[in-house]
């Protein structure tokens, strides 16, 4: 009997949802995935009838651990650690990690998820996966993450690899976490590859890595509002989060002169209708890099900034915004009053920041909106560039990698137009899901049922 395989997204979505009980932010990517993707794979009979969307989001594997590890106080310790290797079609697979309370396997299997098809959007021979611990760093000494990194990587080591799997970071997982990692990866192996990328300069590491995701993002949306007839100079933005992608944002945003009023953490927003210029970004980078501060202290230091505890920076006028925190920190009343408010582009700087249903409506507005897995994708991509360097024993100037890492934004950009264009106006999340999925589903199909 020939079992005829879904073809609305309401069918595939209770399989989905039956086959991964309350793995919600699972569901959520997917959900946003196959909305767009499904009448481009029924028009295709040769990706409907392979069931290319059942095999897609079915991770490859999930390897699951204990790390046990000692506090400053002696005291015994466990968290949980994953690696999701979700496809490896096109490339080993290749993904941050993630150390955060909030880490769960729903949240780890939509990262992995969306690894894939952004790894795809880069152009590089990279296959998608993700990684962490509900593990969280905050308040932790140098030696206690040093030891957890450490305990974590005897059993990780088992699983990656410079040609199997290759992870970087991620929330809470920085250079001085990536340098335990990959420090005890090349004790237990006897071996100086390139098993990790994001590694310091002197072992290894690439130029411009660190600057990526948040270039890359900017880069991204400069080229949405130039396809557009716009530019970034000028305008007033809105940026959320403190950490490695918003403070890189910040500094291109600003660096093409735009003005850039808000920064934020978990704990509440800072605004500053002045600007965040190069001085302020060098104060707020010390803070949370080096001293591992709260964003509310860059008021005590800048007059005329004010701090709003507990609530998200998207009621702040701007004609642009760049989500950089976390998944689900812009809601849809939030999308509505940024629409309300004359938001010209939003650029997602983290991963699924946006609530299905705000994208939804900035769609429906005609708000040009880049979608993480093109937007953030300069983070991987130069991941790509330091293997291929580890691989060559060499390495690149900051002005080539950059240059690249231009190129590489740009023909992301491109790839969105071209499936993504409607009447005018390009739906940037139809664009990067078929272009991202066509490189994949063409590869699992040359390999036969995989
Ligand atoms: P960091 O750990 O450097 O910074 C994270 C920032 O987001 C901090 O300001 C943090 O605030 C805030 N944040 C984290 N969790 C929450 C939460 N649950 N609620 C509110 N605020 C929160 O991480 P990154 O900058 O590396 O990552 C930010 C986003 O970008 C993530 O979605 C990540 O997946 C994505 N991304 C990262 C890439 C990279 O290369 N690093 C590449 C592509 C995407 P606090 O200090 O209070 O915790
Ligand atoms: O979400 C992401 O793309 C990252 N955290 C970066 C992954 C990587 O391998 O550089």
């Amino acid at each position: 009997m020939w079992i005829e395989p879904c073809e609305d997204t309401e069918c595939f979505m209770r399989g989905l949802i039956r086959r991964n009980p309350g793995e919600s932010e699972f569901h959520q990517a997917v959900r946003e995935f196959v909305e767009t993707v499904m009448p481009f794979v029924k028009a295709n009979p040769k990706y409907r009838e392979s069931q290319i969307l059942e095999r897609m989001t079915e991770p490859d594997r999930i390897i699951i651990f204990r790390v046990p590890w000692e506090d400053d106080n002696r005291n015994v310790r466990v968290n949980r650690a994953w690696r999701v290797q979700f496809n490896n079609s096109i490339g080993p697979y290749k993904g941050g990690l993630r150390f955060h309370p909030t880490v769960t396997q729903s949240v780890l299997k939509f990262l992995g998820f969306e690894q894939v098809f952004k790894n795809s959007l880069t152009g590089l021979p990279m296959g998608g996966a993700k990684g962490g611990a509900n593990f969280n760093p905050k308040g932790k000494s140098d030696r206690e993450i040093m030891r957890f990194c450490q305990s974590m990587m005897i059993e990780l080591h088992r699983h990656v690899g410079e040609d199997t799997d290759v992870p970087a970071g991620d929330i809470g997982v920085g250079g001085r976490e990536i340098s335990y990692l990959f420090g005890q990866y090349k004790r237990l192996e006897n071996r100086f590859v390139g098993v990790l990328t994001g590694k310091g300069l002197q072992f290894g590491g690439s130029l411009i890595r660190t600057e990526a995701t948040g270039y890359g993002n900017v880069y991204f949306c400069e080229n949405m509002l130039n396809h557009a007839g716009d530019s970034l100079n000028g305008k007033t933005v809105t940026v959320s989060g403190s950490g490695n992608v918003a403070t890189y944002c910040v500094e291109k945003a600003t660096l093409l002169g735009a003005n850039v009023v808000t920064m934020s953490d978990s704990s509440g927003f800072i605004h500053d209708p002045n600007g965040i210029d190069a001085e302020k970004l060098a104060f707020v980078k010390d803070l949370k890099e080096v001293r591992r501060g709260r964003i509310h202290e860059y008021t005590e230091k800048f007059s005329g900034a004010t701090f709003h505890q507990g609530t998200r920076p998207w009621n702040v006028p701007c004609e642009v915004a760049f989500p950089c925190a976390t998944q689900n920190e812009l809601s849809a009343d939030e999308a509505r009053t940024l629409i309300s408010n004359g938001v010209k582009a939003i650029s997602e700087g983290a991963n699924m920041p946006t609530e299905l249903a705000g994208v939804h409506e900035f769609l429906q507005a005609g708000v040009l909106f880049g979608p993480a897995k093109a937007a953030n994708a300069g983070g991987v991509a130069v991941s790509g560039l330091e293997q291929s360097q580890n691989a060559q024993r060499l390495s690149w100037s900051r002005e080539e990698v950059d240059q690249k890492l231009h190129s590489i934004m740009k023909d992301i950009h491109e790839k969105c137009v071209q499936y993504g264009q409607d009447d005018g106006f390009v739906n940037y999340v139809r664009g990067a899901n078929i272009a991202g999925f066509l490189k994949i589903a063409d590869a699992m199909l040359a390999y036969g049922n995989v």
